[in-house]
């Protein structure tokens, strides 16, 4: 008998036990876990696949979209729309919200997804991922708009990541921990290879953009310059320094061996809180943190408690380490 536990397993036996994951969340998330396979696919095709290269268009960001952007997109709409979970889905990648069409039936769960994170990186061969997240529909009014997107990061229901690297690894919460499923291609499932994942409260290795450095706040030139100056510093000990300009890549390795990841406020567009989108990048990668013993801030405040305004809405972020994220956090407060 196999002891590999599948997704589906997991997701039954997790439904069983805490109740945690009602059936129809559950569909939910096996329907999410197979588009990412599709998108795993078109991924690995590559130059081979014809999907490399820009779409020429642009996103709500103001972005350049990549084919394989717009082709993710596409995956996890078309997987999602017809199975009467969902009453609407939010994307990076959609200036407005998609409500399922009335010829499906319509869900309790609202479904929102970063598509394809760190498209920078996916002509040149470097990991690259998909950020979703689940809230519920509130109770009451009838139809779904775009207010009802806008929760706290604390009201998810589910929160997850696919990482398309050397492997295709699936990383998840219902609230109750983060299990990692990793894709047996032989078998055309996630099979789950670590369950219960903690991130070491201390580190020694920080992720954040240097080329930015002349831009930062003063409380975060500090936190850098004290891991710069190493053990003869005040901090004591030598830091490593990673950054793979995929926030997806550089979570998992803070959920693999601990870490600090940083995007904070700068100066060149002092008008916009951060660069990363707070629905369906920082909230979803914070309650994974959280629920693995990590810490997760703006600066200031926890992200997760942070009230959204608008859909698109950007945020600040400093996540991981918990004694690291809050050491940034009171040098922000001057406490
Ligand atoms: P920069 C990718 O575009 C992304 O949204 C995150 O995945 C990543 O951490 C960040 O932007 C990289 O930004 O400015 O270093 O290219």
């Amino acid at each position: 008998m196999s002891s590999k536990i599948s997704l589906t397993r997991y997701l039954v036996e997790q439904q069983r036990v805490d109740g945690l994951i009602p059936s129809q969340l559950r569909l939910l998330l096996e329907v999410v876990a197979r588009a990412c396979k599709g998108i795993s696919q078109a991924v690995n095709k590559g130059a081979l696949g014809g999907v490399l290269g820009t779409a020429g268009t642009e996103n709500v960001q103001g972005e350049v979209q990549k084919k394989l952007d717009i082709i993710a997109n596409e995956v996890l709409i078309e997987a999602n729309e017809w199975g009467g979970h969902l009453a609407a889905m939010a994307s990076e990648e959609m200036d407005s919200i998609y409500v399922v069409p009335n010829r499906y039936p319509q869900g309790e769960y609202l479904l929102l997804f970063d598509p394809l994170d760190g498209s920078s990186n996916i002509d040149v061969n470097v990991s690259i991922g998909t950020i979703f997240s689940v809230l519920k529909k509130p109770e009451g009014l009838a139809g779904v708009t775009e207010a009802d997107f806008l929760q706290a990061g604390a009201k998810q229901v589910a929160a997850g990541y696919c990482v398309y690297g050397p492997q295709t690894t699936l990383v998840l919460t219902v609230g109750d921990g983060v299990a990692m499923f990793t894709l047996d291609r032989e078998q055309g499932s996630f099979v789950l290879t670590q369950e219960n994942v903690r991130i070491p409260e201390d580190t020694q290795e920080f992720a954040i953009n240097m080329s930015n450095m002349r831009h930062w706040d003063a409380p975060v030139k500090r936190y850098i310059d004290e891991c710069l100056a190493g053990k003869e510093g005040p901090r004591g000990k030598d830091f490593n320094m990673r950054w793979i300009a995929s926030m997806v890549a550089d979570v998992h390795r803070i959920l693999t061996r601990g870490g600090v990841f940083m995007y904070p406020w700068d100066k060149r567009e002092p008008e916009k809180p951060g660069k990363l989108r707070l629905m369906y990048e920082a909230n979803p990668m914070s309650w994974l943190i959280e629920q693995a013993g990590g810490a997760a801030t703006n600066g200031r405040q926890r992200i997760l408690d942070i009230a959204p305004t608008k859909l698109h809405e950007r945020v600040s972020v400093m996540l991981g380490s918990k004694n690291e994220v809050e050491r940034v956090t009171s040098y922000h407060l001057k406490l």
